[in-house]
Formats: structure tokens, sequence, C-alpha cells
């Protein structure tokens, strides 16, 4: 982990504010142009669709221990009820409405709700998710993030989607492993090595995807709490590689897209590349995306590029949003 100066003089590196002009909230996702979507239009060829989505559930990596949970799903009309009319009837507390339309012709229909932390699951950070210095991205005071959501920089900003040329980064497929070890980085040497073996180069506007193997191995972990806080994933000093291959956007298949740290000695500076990529650099993450069934069709037919259709809910001043990202090959 760096200490505050060695990630302040990065943060002076990797800066794009103003890069897009004073007012701009789209940080690097500037990089992908009408070209960029062209051309990741052309890569759809056999027609395959894989799903980079978690389920969204109760059966999630959270269990209370920190400041997020598993998503609540609850019915709110359920036609599996048989004695559902006579209960609505008796003037119950489900709708007057359904009682009415139950009570007289042959239509019937289910309905739900869904309660989450929008960062629970597959999702995007949004810019204004972290900042340092009291400023978010291109300097905008972090005070605008008010108890109304976000007034800049909130996902609804990514409205237009997250849509262009995805790569796939297979890191533990690479090294031969099922996962990388807990707490394991990731540094930018390997993430060329990874690319040249896999025959595949970075261009302008990419969405980089990394694997480390990490959450397909949950569900078979007994102490989750113990193998969520530890989990592998990039070195800081990625942030600055990000920077020169003026990739668009970066996803992982972790809870923080960087590696998380075993502890913080005195003097190491937390989530390092949250603040140099999101608030320096105004790039999003991706975070606990599933590209394991990409990743194994990418490793049978050698092609790990792919058109990336990504869009967060258009959730008015959040600062995350859940997504299920679809890659087409
Ligand atoms: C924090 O944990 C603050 O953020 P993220 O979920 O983006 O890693």
């Amino acid at each position: 982990m760096p200490t505050e100066s060695e990630l302040r003089a990065m943060g002076e590196r990797v800066r794009n504010w103003g890069r897009w002009g004073p007012e701009d909230e789209l940080g690097t996702l500037n990089l992908i142009g009408p070209e960029q979507i062209a051309a990741a239009a052309a890569l759809v060829r056999r027609g395959a669709v894989f799903s980079l989505g978690m389920d969204i559930g109760d059966k999630g990596i959270w269990d209370g221990s920190t400041f997020r949970r598993n998503p609540v799903h609850t019915m709110t009309v359920d036609g599996g009820d048989r004695e559902l009319l006579t209960h609505l009837d008796d003037g119950g507390s489900a709708s007057p409405v359904v009682a009415a339309m139950w009570g007289r012709g042959l239509a019937r229909f289910n309905d739900d709700l869904l309660i989450m932390h929008l960062q629970s699951s597959t999702q995007w950070d949004a810019l204004a998710h972290v900042y340092y210095d009291d400023q978010l991205y291109n300097g905008v005071p972090a005070a605008s993030v008010t108890s109304q959501g976000a007034t800049r920089q909130g996902i609804q900003t990514m409205a237009r989607g997250v849509v262009g040329r995805g790569v796939l980064i297979d890191v533990a497929r690479h090294r031969g492993v099922e996962h990388l070890p807990r707490n394991e980085r990731v540094e930018p040497e390997e993430l060329d090595r990874v690319l040249a073996a896999q025959g595949v180069e970075l261009r302008t506007g990419d969405i980089v995807v990394v694997r480390t193997g990490w959450l397909a191995q949950f569900p078979a972990h007994a102490e989750a709490r113990v193998w969520r806080s530890g989990c592998p994933g990039l070195d800081w000093t990625c942030a600055e590689w990000l920077h020169r291959h003026d990739v668009a956007a970066v996803a992982a298949d972790n809870t923080a897209v960087e590696a998380s740290a075993p502890s913080y000695p005195e003097g190491d500076e937390p989530l390092p590349m949250h603040l140099l990529c999101l608030r320096d650099m105004g790039m999003p993450f991706g975070e606990l995306w599933d590209p394991e069934a990409l990743a194994a069709d990418c490793a049978e037919d050698g092609v790990y590029e792919f058109q990336l259709v990504a869009p967060p809910l258009r959730v008015t001043g959040a600062v995350g949003s859940p997504l299920n990202p679809l890659a087409l090959k």
C-alpha cells in the first residue's frame, strides 16, 4: 500500500481533471466514442452471449458483519395462496385494487419488491463514490453528495450505458490456478504478460475485465467472512497502467477491483486505486463481476475480446448501481 505522499504523487501523474472540460462528469467513459462502439459491435461473430452478473438475492456474499448486507427480495402479490380471495374479501391488508381485480375476472398476477445496498451485488461504482481532500473527480466539492443523493457524477451520468470493446485478462488461468491466494496483488507487468499470452492488445476506450477466480470460490467457503475480507486483486500501481493504456473502465471478480490488504500499517493509505481511478482519473469501477462462463469460452476459442454491454440502472443521484453485464462474441 502506498503512503500518502506516494499516492499524491501518482494522483498528479494520472489526473484527468479538465481533460474533457471543467463540467465533465463522464471521465474516462469519454474515451468510448462512436468509432469504438461500432468496432466493438463487429466483435460479435458467433452470437454467443455471456452474463457477467451474480444472482441477486439472499445467497450473496455479505453476512451482516460490514456496512453492506445481502439483497432482500420479497413477494408483494402472490398467486400461490389458494385462500387469497378469502383474505382479500375479509378486507385484509392486500390492496383493494388487487381484491377488485381478482374477485372479478380471470387475470391473476405476482408482484415483488427488492431492497438492496446498490453495491451488494455485481455493480458499477459511480465517480461520486469516493473522494479525498473533499473533492470528487474534476474538483467537484464532495459536499455535492447530499442526503438527496449525488447532485453531480451520480450513476445516472453513465445512463447511456457502458458499451464498447471488453477485454478479459484471465490472471488465474494464466497462472494455472483456480483462484489467486487471499490478498494477492497483481502487478502491471503481470497484466502485460497475460495479455501477451492471450494474444490480445489493449486499445483506447477498452473496458478491462480482470479474473482472479475469487468470486467463483465463494459458495465453497464456509468461512465467508474470512474469505470476503481477503480479496486478491490489482496492485495500486495498476492505476498508472490503466491510465497509460487509456482504458475507459475496469471491472473484476472481487469486491474492490484492487486487492484487499490484510491490515493497514500506520502510514498506509486504504483504497488507493479507488482514489486514483475514480477520483483522479474519472474511471468507473465494476465490482463483483462474474466472468466464469466467459473465461471458459475465451480459453476454448482463444478470443479474449468481445462486445460488452453494461448499463447501470438509472437511479438518480446514486453512487453505485447493480447491473447484469453482457459479453457478446
Ligand atoms: C468501498 O468498500 C468503500 O467501496 P467498494 O465497494 O467500491 O470497494
